[in-house]
């Protein structure tokens, strides 16, 4: 299957090995795609490479760079299907789903496009008339682009619509279980007339692939989004050559409900916020943190409404969420949730797969409600990923925020109060890098997305996400240049 990238062409894995993608909402074959080696991540690094030091893509003009992100942007209206179905058949979510995610890609790209050229550095102040100083922007060099997934095409765009826009190269390397939409974004760049060589693809098993490219010394940096643990052993990887690194590493994130809560609003947005794609969400609010007084009630009406939520695979019109990713992430889930509940927790609903035959065969598991957590339980510190709200109370705002931040993450969390002054104290004190409230999950493309503690490193989004992508260079320019005999002649 060619399905590698590098340079321009289209080709096999260099041992000709292929994968088989199935899609996670009844296990039926999507597709047959090239598994790559590391030898073909070095490839592609050397294409990147290539293009990087010795093609014309660094040196365009930003504006053009520009205008090529809306030219892809302008592809994926026109095919904006065709990509939604391919997310849907890999990850198994809803195909309404995979349409918002690709609106927000197009989102991306055109902010991206928008921004290009509206900022070349600054001159600073010598204090002199005759030399210029100047800060101007470079770009990094070769990215390699190592991505999840859950939002496969939505996690690419937040890094290379930067990149490019940057004048970088890179090396994208999607999840080896979702690869659809990655290849069908490199015959995007392609149609838009991106050069040979900028955008490479390099598909396969992360520790063989992935880490080929952290390690490969050509890399100039690393953004990656995943899961804790792979991003220690990225960092550390990286580190050998002093890489630029970027994480966003996920979240165990706290939705903070006070007593004074729109009650009927914040359970609807308390059920969004855990199960919406099964839970599979790296800002999922997955740390329900109750005041007392609200406590019963509001559990109650989570349980309820929990039960009712209809399970199906991405084509199924009644479905309101779909599958976990895989057999074996199913299985993390399951142990976590178990135990949980050796802990203490005390399970209110879901705790296993639905009975319905006709999800027999999908990674399905019904939305948990796990009461009575508590600090110090694994429940509450570790990421389930998958669709389980772990309920924590307090008495008072001092120990809402001390629970809520009681968390090795710091992604994202929520606050629900109808004390305006109350929810900006709570909001400024939660240690984390998206905080919404009396709401969940809105984000935009102009605003930063990155996390505090071991969510992270860097900004993806923003102006930030940009700087993320470039290096800074002071030029000092002497116009009038004289000796100036610092040792004597
Ligand atoms: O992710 P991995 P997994 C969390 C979530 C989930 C856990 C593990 O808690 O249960 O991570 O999920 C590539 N060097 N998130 O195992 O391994 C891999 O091929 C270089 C949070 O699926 O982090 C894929 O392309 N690359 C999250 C990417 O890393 C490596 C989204 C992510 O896979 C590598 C997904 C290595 N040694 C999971 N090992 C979020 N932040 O949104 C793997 N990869």
């Amino acid at each position: 299957m060619s399905t590698l990238f590098v340079g321009g062409t289209w080709r096999d894995a260099s041992h000709g090995g292929d994968r088989e993608i199935r899609c996670p909402a009844d296990g039926s074959l999507v597709a047959v795609v090239a598994e790559g080696t590391p030898a073909d991540a070095h490839d592609a690094v050397r294409a990147a490479r290539a293009a990087f030091d010795d093609g014309e893509w660094a040196r365009r003009p930003e504006l053009e760079r520009a205008a090529l992100l809306d030219a892809v942007a302008d592809i994926l209206v026109r095919d904006k299907d065709t990509f939604a179905r391919a997310e849907s058949m890999d990850t198994g979510k809803r195909l309404v789903e995979s349409e918002y995610d690709i609106d927000d890609v197009i989102a991306c790209l055109r902010y991206y496009a928008g921004i290009g050229g509206t900022d070349s550095g600054r001159v600073v102040d010598t204090g002199r008339t005759d030399a210029i100083s100047r800060v101007v922007y470079e770009p990094v060099g070769v990215c390699a682009l190592i991505t999840p997934w859950n939002y496969p095409l939505l996690q690419t765009s937040w890094k290379i619509a930067p990149a490019l826009l940057a004048g970088n190269t890179f090396v994208l390397k999607p999840s080896e279980l979702t690869p659809s939409t990655a290849i069908l974004l490199m015959r995007a760049l392609g149609e838009a007339g991106l050069p040979d060589g900028v955008a490479n693809l390099v598909l396969g098993a992360g520790p063989r692939v992935g880490a080929a490219l952290t390690e490969d010394p050509d890399v100039d940096m690393v953004s990656f989004t995943g899961g804790l643990q792979t991003g220690r052993a990225i960092a550390a990887a990286a580190a050998a050559t002093v890489k630029r690194v970027a994480l966003e590493l996920g979240g165990k994130n706290p939705n903070v409900v006070f007593a004074d809560a729109d009650f009927e609003t914040a359970v609807d947005f308390a059920l969004t916020a855990v199960f919406l794609d099964s839970g599979q969400v790296c800002s999922a609010g997955a740390r329900l943190v109750v005041q007392d007084d609200l406590h019963d009630e509001f559990v109650d009406e989570l349980v309820t409404r929990a039960q009712r939520i209809r399970l199906g695979g991405p084509f199924d019109p009644d479905a309101e969420t779909g599958p976990l990713i895989s057999s074996a992430h199913r299985e993390k889930v399951a142990a976590y949730v178990a135990t949980a509940i050796a802990e203490g927790a005390r399970l209110r609903c879901g705790g296993g797969p639905p009975s319905e035959p006709e999800l027999a065969n999908g990674w399905y598991y019904r939305p948990t409600i796990l009461d009575d957590c508590a600090s110090g339980m694994a429940a509450v510190e570790d990421e389930s990923f998958g669709p389980v709200l772990t309920v924590e109370r307090f008495s008072d705002e001092d120990e809402a925020v001390r629970i809520a931040n009681d968390t090795r993450y710091g992604l994202a969390g929520a606050v629900w109060t109808q004390d305006a002054g109350k929810a900006q104290r709570v909001a400024r004190r939660l240690r984390a890098g998206t905080v919404w409230i009396n709401s969940y999950h809105p984000y935009v493309p102009q605003a930063e997305w990155g996390g505090f503690g071991q969510s992270g490193n860097g900004r993806e989004l923003g102006p930030t996400g940009l700087a993320e992508y470039r290096e800074m260079k002071h030029i000092w320019h002497d116009i009038d240049p004289k000796p100036q005999y610092w040792f004597s002649k």
